[in-house]
């Protein structure tokens, strides 16, 4: 039998994917208009800022039932009015699956909201693992002064729905007081 060497790599340090199946994106400001609480702050800022990267591995198209994906994202650092930079964050479109995050380097918070809007969060560090179940929305915040580079596995069928986080947000968000991460009720969500 013919021994072959992958053309695919992970670099567990970093967490940079490489090969035939790795997809990179990027998230700039100006596409996470209304996520921030603070608009002025918001407004002020460059819309062509990178606050996050995705590197994704795709082996199979997306909805294929049985597979999986892999990826890696990278949230910089940084605030808008104060709160913490931040992934869209989603429900499943198909709400059962779950979904793998494990931490590779920086310090964040993993935010996790039920379909009731019950909102708990983990800290996320290096060699952190955090298993999301099902019908649980997920979105990390970097609480850092570095980049919070975060492992993801998730069904290839799971999909992403970022309707209700669109339009309703979370229930708390994750700002910077005298330089400590604070999590706080969101103004809006109250009532
Ligand atoms: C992780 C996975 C991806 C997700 C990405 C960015 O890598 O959960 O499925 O797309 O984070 O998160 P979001 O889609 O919420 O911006
Ligand atoms: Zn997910």
């Amino acid at each position: 039998m013919k021994l072959n060497e992958s053309t695919e790599h992970y670099n567990l340090h970093n967490g940079c994917l490489e090969g035939k199946y790795a997809v990179f994106s990027q998230k700039k400001l100006a596409q996470l208009k209304g996520v921030f609480a603070d608009e002025q702050a918001f407004a002020a800022k460059d819309g062509e800022e990178i606050v996050y990267e995705v590197s994704s591995h795709t082996v199979v198209p997306e909805g294929t039932p049985g597979g999986l994906f892999f990826g890696t994202s990278c949230i910089h650092p940084g605030t808008v009015g104060g709160e913490y930079y931040m992934t869209k964050g989603h429900f499943h479109a198909k709400r059962e699956c779950g979904e793998y995050y494990w931490g590779i380097s920086g310090t964040g918070l993993l935010l996790l909201m039920d379909e009731n809007r019950n909102c708990t969060a983990q800290l996320v560090k290096k060699n952190s693992l955090h298993y999301i179940s099902g019908y649980t929305a997920h979105r990390l915040v970097n609480i850092g002064d570095d980049d919070l580079v975060v492992g993801a596995c998730w069904p290839s069928d799971a999909g992403h729905d970022y309707g209700s986080i669109e339009t309703e947000g979370f229930p708390v968000r994750v700002i910077c007081r005298d330089g400590e991460a604070v999590i706080v009720d969101d103004a809006h969500a109250a009532g």
